[in-house]
């Protein structure tokens, strides 16, 4: 949301009191339009929300958003999509480093997992849970092909899967760290 935003409302309407605070939260930078809500209304304002003629109204890239709460949940979407862009941004370079290092073999590491297959690895779970939530595809097969295997590859290997293991004489959720026993909770 960074550019082209303005918000149509007043110093002393806790509507848009609200939405400033959405805004200053996610640091998103923004016209403040004081608009004539009392006699005759500001044309902007009839423009911008002819049906309740009421503020705030987030304006984005021309487009109007109004009800202080539906603008809130608008911000917080815009938010998650930019930050899933970046994550894909990332991406790209990683699999430009996958290709280099891996050299045609199925780890960063070579042909076995290796400390910057771990250390990437292990944010494969909340990747995967941030692709749920924006519903947004962050490994992209047709963008990152490379690393949407390595992941696969990565995720299916015995080390990887043991986490999820329990010992089978341990309490729910402590789990066991010899790689020879079998899940009995998980
Ligand atoms: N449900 C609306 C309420 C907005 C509202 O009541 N705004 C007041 C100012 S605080 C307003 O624009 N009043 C003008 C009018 O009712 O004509 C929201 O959450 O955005």
């Amino acid at each position: 949301m960074a550019e082209e935003v303005k918000l149509l409302g007043r110093r002393l309407s806790p509507f848009s009191t609200r939405v400033r605070i959405a805004l200053n939260l996610k640091e998103v930078a923004y016209e403040f339009v004081t608009v004539e809500i009392f006699g005759q209304k500001s044309e902007i304002l009839l423009e911008s929300n002819p049906v309740y003629e009421k503020i705030p109204v987030l304006i984005h890239h021309g487009k109007p958003i109004c009800e202080s709460m539906i603008i809130l949940q608008y911000i917080d979407d815009e938010a998650a999509k930019e930050a899933a862009g970046r994550a894909a941004e990332i991406l790209q370079t990683l699999e430009e480093a996958f290709k280099q290092c891996s050299q045609g073999k199925d780890f960063f590491g070579g042909d076995a997992i290796g400390y910057l297959d771990i250390a990437l690895g292990s944010f494969l779970g909340p990747l995967k849970a941030g692709e749920k939530l924006s519903s947004v595809e962050i490994l992209d097969e047709k963008k990152v092909p490379l690393l949407v295997a390595w992941a696969e590859r990565f995720s299916k290997h015995d080390a990887v899967k043991e986490k999820r293991c329990a010992h089978p004489t341990t309490k729910p959720g402590v789990f066991a760290s010899s790689r020879s026993l079998k899940p009995t909770i998980f």
